[in-house]
């Protein structure tokens, strides 16, 4: 069975960008192929260190998974669920992986330039954390991983190091995730997505942002969320369309009516093709948004720890398995066995 992964940082609780440009396309895809494909999703805890982490670590977890079912997952024998650090074949394959990765391709990481960006300090985990989802991935020989926009130079680094390892020990090891185009056809998206910042719509959304009015928090009261969306900047062009390079924050507003309500984005633009007044959209966008946030919060609530325990407990069993065989196969290869 062809596998799928996917996972979501959980150094603090998921900004609605992370819910529409990962969660939401992960849960559909694996709604529908869960019968048969191996339906992979992780708590990335080890990734989430890199950051400083709001709360606790240990609810953050519980948390993120709570949020796929919150959003629709249907549990199946082949939907397994595992925290990263439970399953040290990860890490182990990590180490492996660095030894033929190079800095230079590391530090061409728009990520890494991202999140290191004027900082006078920055820890090594930020800089190698693409290498340890190259690791991620290539256990599981997941050829399809729905992730955000800005997550896909990092599976275009997974393909190469995936490649070059079976390259250098002639023999086909791993099998690298499908190309990026290949990706956005399987999640039926022209673009990846990339929600932005509704203060600084040049920007992405991004959790770690300190500016509270850019982002909205799925666990934001709702009407607080309503008001964060009526305050998001505009422009003075004077017209609803979608021109995401002269008009950020109108085109980030219709992406969001489109994916929050599940409608293709071509059938929003129509529906506000030639209207002008920003606080109309605004409204619609904004009530769209709370909606969907009271569902959300509500379904969050009706999930118990226990149940979440045991799934994990499953995926882990599962997991450390998979990649137990995996991890030795490598090492044969590299000769550490
Ligand atoms: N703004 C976004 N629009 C669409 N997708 C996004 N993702 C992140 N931001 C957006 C996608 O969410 C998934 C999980 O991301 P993550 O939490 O593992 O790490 P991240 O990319 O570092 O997320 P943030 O919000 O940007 O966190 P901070 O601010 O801490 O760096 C990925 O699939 C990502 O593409």
């Amino acid at each position: 069975m062809k596998t799928i992964l996917t996972g979501l940082r959980v150094n603090s609780e998921p900004t609605l960008g992370n819910y529409l440009g990962a969660v939401l396309p992960m849960v559909r895809l694996a709604n529908a192929y869960k019968a048969d494909h191996n339906i992979n999703i992780f708590v990335p805890d080890l990734h989430s260190i890199i950051s400083k982490v709001d709360g606790n670590l240990k609810k953050n977890i519980f948390r993120s998974i709570k949020i796929y079912f919150a959003a629709g997952l249907e549990p199946n024998e082949n939907v397994h669920l595992y925290r990263q650090s439970y399953v040290p074949a990860h890490s182990e394959l990590c180490w492996i992986l660095e030894c033929n990765a190079s800095m230079g391709e590391l530090s061409r990481m728009t990520q890494y330039k991202e999140k290191s960006e004027g900082k006078a300090s920055v820890n090594a985990g930020i800089f190698n954390y693409p290498v340890l989802m190259a690791a991620d991935i290539l256990l599981y020989g997941a050829e399809y991983v729905p992730v955000g926009e800005d997550q896909f130079q990092h599976l275009e680094l997974t393909r190469n190091l995936a490649m070059r390892f079976n390259n250098k020990y002639g023999r086909e090891i791993f099998i690298p995730p499908v190309k990026t185009e290949d990706q956005l056809k399987f999640m039926g998206v022209e673009n990846g997505i990339r929600i932005r910042s509704l203060t600084d719509p040049e920007r992405k959304m991004s959790k770690s942002s300190r500016a509270e009015n850019s982002k909205i928090m799925m666990l934001d009261d709702p009407e607080v969320a309503a008001k964060k969306i009526m305050s998001a900047t505009t422009d003075s062009v004077g017209k609803i369309q979608y021109d995401m390079f002269n008009q950020p924050g109108i085109s980030n507003l219709l992406q969001i009516e489109a994916l929050v309500n599940n409608i293709p984005l071509q059938d929003v633009v129509s529906t506000w093709a030639g209207e002008t007044r920003y606080g109309d959209l605004k409204q619609k966008v904004a009530s769209s948004v709370k909606s969907m946030l009271e569902i959300f919060q509500a379904r969050m609530k009706e999930i118990p720890d226990e149940t979440v325990l045991e799934y994990l407990e499953a995926g882990e069993e599962y997991a450390n398995f998979v990649s137990k065989a995996k991890l030795l196969e490598v090492q044969n290869a590299v000769g550490l066995r």
